[in-house]
């Protein structure tokens, strides 16, 4: 591990940044824009299909720079080139964190423990694709001859949210005969209504799971079994039904999957970076693996471009320091994340993972309790409906909440007028929280003097706006991979391993332990606190009753 440096807080850079937010604090987002007429042309970045317009953060040049040379401090850089190189940064499991190699071209050189990594990704894609064209054409079939037309991917957290969110992103490429489900918690309820009308003979189930232990996971795939051999009747059907993804190849056989069907990927592949590695076959089932690739590609250019450019260039950097300058020093503790597009609403769950799982830490890489604040709570749905619920807490509520809109220009289906209405509102919002509406132009409006205030818009609410010319599979890998990117460079200030995840680790433990005390026919004896006993005596009693 490298030199146990000054906390960050604790560095000059963090107290020029503090000092300086003292002195703008009180300036008007209205003033940045009138002191500079060329702002909106100035502050924003284009980088492969992405343009990326921050020009309504609260920012001005000083704050930049002095961003950026809080990033120096913190050895961004360096801990990017450490990544990219193979090294064991996520100290705490001593493992490489190398998802950017599972997008690396055929032929590079990528290496960890002396080995390269490339040509096993590879393997492993191409194995992948070759089971996606079989069961897209017709050549992979069912136990009883039948094409597969389902498929069901059965996953949690990391093996859940990245196929999911991209299968909804890339519906427009996606087979319209290959009906493809997610069943993720365990509340049987999503089981028997994800697979209520579905026909075994028919359906292909995706066991999903890097450890193979995972309790939600491998109860409803033991209920997936059952499910199938309650109709298809015999154990060899199995091979036909299911595959398995993971690294662990022992658990695998055990459950009865052949290992000849199950697609690996490797430790230094965390679930939440794990979509575009074996771990997103259902997603290339669905899409190809044509698009899949394409995808991959736009992954890699936003790595490219985040390894190589300057950091005054470099969007990761931009917008992972701007969510640094609004938390720690505007106290803002959330992001809401507003795409523009029906086909991302599960960016924002998708994102909320690789955030809070990867930031939310309260110690650094060398075993300290940081001193200032970590994370960012994300959250948000899809625009236009958020802005019929709780967009008026942003207006107007008395919490700083800085947002991320992303707009999308070409529609995959352009409806009648409901392109230019749907993208006036991704334009007229974040113009809205920056400018808001002052005690004047409300009286100007009309509006009697008893309701002036209440009808005030004090704006300066911070925004940043991604736009982008279509949702393909590759400007979907461009924007996946800058928050990816964007997370490293929080948790890199931030001085946190952002790549272990003990609190997720916590919770598989803790459940395993109360199972029996809910199953046992007599009554067990409680040795939790006495808050936990009682609901868990309720919660027997009327499961009894
Ligand atoms: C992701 C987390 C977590 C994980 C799930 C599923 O980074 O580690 O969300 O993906 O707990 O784990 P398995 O894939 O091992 O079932």
């Amino acid at each position: 591990m490298s030199e146990m440096p000054e906390p960050i807080e604790r560095t000059s850079q963090w107290w020029e940044l503090a000092a300086h937010q003292s002195e703008i604090a009180d300036v008007h987002l209205r003033e940045l824009f009138a002191q500079d007429p060329t702002r909106g042309e100035r502050l924003n970045l284009a980088v492969g299909d992405l343009y990326v317009d921050y020009a309504k953060q609260r920012v001005t040049d000083e704050t930049m720079s002095l961003l950026f040379a809080l990033a120096r401090k913190a050895k961004v850089e360096e801990l990017r080139d450490s990544m990219f190189a193979g090294d064991r940064i996520n100290v705490t499991e001593d493992r490489a964190v190398l998802h950017v190699a599972l997008r690396a071209p055929r032929g590079a050189e990528i290496s960890t423990d002396g080995r390269n990594v490339v040509p096993d990704v590879h393997e492993v894609l191409d194995r992948m694709a070759n089971f996606a064209e079989r069961v897209r054409t017709g050549g992979w079939v069912g136990h009883t001859g039948r094409r597969i037309r389902n498929i069901v991917n059965i996953g949690i957290g990391g093996s859940d949210l990245g196929p999911r969110m991209a299968y909804e992103a890339l519906l427009p490429y996606a087979d319209p005969d290959l009906d493809v489900r997610f069943v993720s918690n365990v509340d049987g309820n999503e089981f028997f209504e994800l697979t209520r009308d579905l026909d075994p003979a028919e359906t292909l189930f995706i066991v999903a799971s890097k450890t193979f232990t995972t309790l939600e996971t491998m109860t409803n795939a033991r209920s997936a079994r059952e499910w199938a051999m309650n109709v298809l009747g015999d154990e060899s059907a199995v091979a036909k039904h299911f595959v398995a993804v993971s690294t662990n190849e022992t658990a695998v056989a055990e459950f009865g999957i052949d290992t000849a069907n199950m697609f690996g990927f490797w430790d230094w592949v965390g679930g939440r970076y794990s979509y575009d590695s074996a771990i997103g076959l259902s997603l290339m089932l669905a899409i190809g693996p044509e698009n899949f690739l394409a995808m991959l590609a736009g992954f890699r250019s936003m790595d490219e471009h985040f390894r190589t450019a300057p950091l005054e260039q470099n969007l990761p950097a931009i917008l992972g320091l701007i969510g640094v300058w609004n938390g720690n020093f505007f106290g803002a503790e959330t992001l809401a994340v507003l795409p523009y597009s029906h086909y991302l609403a599960s960016l924002t769950p998708y994102l909320q993972q690789l955030a809070m799982e990867s930031n939310g830490k309260s110690v650094d890489r060398w075993g300290r309790v940081v001193g200032t604040q970590t994370g960012e709570v994300v959250w948000g749905q899809p625009g236009t409906n958020g802005q019929h619920a709780y967009y008026q807490l942003i207006h107007q509520g008395t919490k700083l909440i800085p947002a991320d809109f992303i707009g999308i220009a070409r529609p995959a289906h352009d409806v009648g007028p409901h392109q230019d209405i749907f993208m006036a509102n991704f334009f007229a919002q974040p113009e809205a929280l920056a400018f808001g509406r002052t005690a004047d132009q409300v009286r100007a409006d009309g509006v009697p003097e008893d309701q002036v205030a209440a009808r005030t818009f004090a704006g300066n609410h911070p925004s940043t706006s991604i736009l982008v010319p279509d949702l393909t599979p590759s400007v979907l890998g461009q924007l996946v991979a800058l928050y990816e990117h964007k997370t490293f460079v929080q948790g890199a200030v931030w001085g946190i391993n952002s790549f272990d995840q003990w609190g997720v680790e916590l919770g598989k433990k803790l459940a395993q332990a109360i199972v029996p005390e809910l199953t046992s026919e007599s009554e067990p004896a409680l040795s939790h606190d006495s808050s936990t006993n009682s609901l868990i005596r309720r919660y027997r009693a009327l499961r009894r009753a």
